[in-house]
């Protein structure tokens, strides 16, 4: 081997662990990242269209589901309620989703409404 193809070589290999060092700094600047804050003084409320949805939010006035779980508050997606719970550190799923937390009711009722392709909202229904 020339020196010179043993240095491009070595070189190489410095670079590949440098990447590799960078990637792992990464990862670890990820599951340090501080969760989403909770709001102080609650979610706002809101009204909108997405994606031809019409997607509701706001402090819920008793009836069916009062917002026993979801923190006085309550989403519509069409006039149909959404399911949703808050977090203990304030962030938000749906019974659309489950499994992936969100920072406020508003971006909850925006997945959920990706997630249901254009499918009408089914009530839960509770025995
Ligand atoms: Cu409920």
């Amino acid at each position: 081997m020339s020196n010179i193809t043993r240095r491009r070589a070595l070189g190489v290999a410095a670079g590949a662990a440098g990447a590799a060092a960078g990637i792992a700094l990464a990862g670890s600047a990820v599951a340090d990242a501080p969760r989403p804050a909770v709001p102080a003084a609650g979610p706002t409320s809101f009204d909108e269209v997405y994606q031809g949805r019409r997607i509701k939010g706001g402090p819920a006035h008793g009836g069916h589901h009062g917002g026993h779980h979801g923190g006085g508050y309550s989403v519509t997606i069409d006039g149909e309620e959404l399911h949703v719970m808050q977090n203990a550190d304030g962030t938000w799923i749906s019974v659309i989703n489950h499994y992936e937390p969100v920072a406020t009711p508003k971006a909850l009722a925006r997945a959920a409404v990706r997630e249901l392709q254009g499918a009408p909202l089914v009530p839960l229904t509770l025995s």
